[in-house]
């Protein structure tokens, strides 16, 4: 049976939720990812920005200098995580075979669907209406037999499109497009076939396996093979992740107690958060620090007991930033905290009724954010952060 793979990727999705969220962004240049003045890089465009040559990883001075009247946010990870999950939430209606990668883009295998919504085309019209309604945001579609040439239609359909490649049609699709076109092909990549007079994907098609694998080693083999089309990955859901982490980056290095340890608690109000969303518990905490020359340090501490409530986070990481802060003191750039040896629910008779009445607390505050937004509530610990 002919496969229907869908790569279905939401067009400059960190500006689009902003721009579903306050109008007079709408149509506008707008940047994510910082003030200008700051150090940092642009982590999303909108594609008005793009128009001046904005784009993904350009530093924030630079976007600047293309585009001054631009619209720069600094952005809010939390909303960007939701607006992810209900964009997946909607997906996972029509077909079971549903592959999240990342936060604003999937694969969705809809062979076999069309009995019920009916022609893979229509599926993505229904797809797109229902991004559309519900969340005010745009997204692109491909639509091929395989993985590879689906990912390649959607992004030469964006924004707000729709390309169909059909069955048997893959290899004429692919082979005037430029070789850049293919996944896992960067600049480097690029140059080395540019030397061997190769530029787009038809001629790489026609190269002999051997001798990709000659110049390319093992990835030879797979372009030669994604180059004809040839791409039999299957759809399907990601391993269970095995940690979950966070982290913050400084806009300026810092050696200020307060303000590292509120940084740390709000780290860690988001990982619990993220634990009781997925059910789980965490058995070991690990600090990672960042000094201002980039040495990079992390200690890690295993709980007596697993757990996913804010506090015990929290305490296992202030513990650890403190061992590391008294070991030596070098102004921080950057600061995370990461959860591993993750398990599945709890064990009811440990909890006494002090720890009871906190895990309450953890969950009313869940449930504020889920409605409202993560930075909605802060706790005392973190108004440090109030204003920064
Ligand atoms: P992309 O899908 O690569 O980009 P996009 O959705 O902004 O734009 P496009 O219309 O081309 O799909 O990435 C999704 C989000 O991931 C993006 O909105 C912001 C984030 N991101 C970063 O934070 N840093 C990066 O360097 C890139 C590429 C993306
Ligand atoms: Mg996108």
């Amino acid at each position: 049976m002919n496969r229907r793979i869908l790569h279905i990727d939401l067009d400059a999705f960190f500006v689009s939720v902003e721009q579903a969220l306050a109008s007079n962004l709408k149509g506008k240049p707008v940047v994510v990812g910082g003030r200008p003045d700051r150090r940092g890089v642009v982590a999303s465009a909108s594609y008005e920005a793009r128009n001046f040559g904005i784009k993904a990883g350009i530093p924030l001075i630079r976007a600047y200098r293309l585009c001054p009247q631009a619209i720069f946010i600094q952005g809010n990870f939390a909303q960007y995580q939701e607006a992810s999950n209900r964009f997946m939430e909607i997906m996972a209606n029509f077909s079971p075979h549903l592959e999240p990668v990342g936060l604003d883009e999937a694969y969705l295998d809809a062979t076999g669907t069309e009995g019920i919504f009916g022609h893979a085309h229509e599926l993505a019209l229904k797809i797109k209406e229902r991004i559309k309604d519900e969340l005010k945001l745009t997204a692109s579609i491909g639509i091929a037999g395989c993985k590879v040439v689906a990912k390649i239609a959607s992004d030469l359909c964006k924004p707000d499109g729709l390309c169909e490649v059909a069955p048997g049609e893959e290899r004429l699709f692919l082979a005037p497009l430029p070789v850049s076109q293919l996944p896992g092909i960067g600049k480097k990549t690029e140059q080395r076939l540019r030397e061997l007079g190769i530029t787009t994907i038809g001629q790489l098609a026609k190269m002999s396996p051997d001798s990709l694998k000659k110049y390319f080693g093992a990835s030879g083999l797979i372009l030669h093979r994604y180059a004809n089309a040839i791409d039999d990955r299957k759809v399907e859901p990601p391993a269970e992740a095995k940690s979950i982490s966070r982290e913050t980056t400084f806009t300026e290095d810092t050696l200020d107690q307060s303000f590292l340890q509120a940084t740390l608690r709000y780290l860690c109000e988001w990982l619990g958060a993220e634990l009781r969303s997925q059910g789980k518990q965490a058995k070991v905490v690990t600090l990672k620090l960042r000094y201002a020359d980039f040495e990079t340090i992390s200690r890690r501490l295993t709980l007596t007991e697993a757990s996913d409530r804010d506090e015990v986070i929290f305490t296992a990481a202030l513990q650890l930033l403190s061992r590391a802060l008294s070991w030596k003191q070098k102004l921080v750039r950057l600061l995370g905290v990461e959860v591993s040896n993750l398990m599945k629910g709890k064990q009811l008779s440990m909890l006494d009724s002090e720890t009871q009445r906190l895990e309450h607390l953890d969950r009313a505050i869940d449930r504020i954010r889920r409605k409202y937004g993560f930075t909605s509530i802060q706790t005392g610990r973190t108004l440090p952060l109030k204003g920064v």
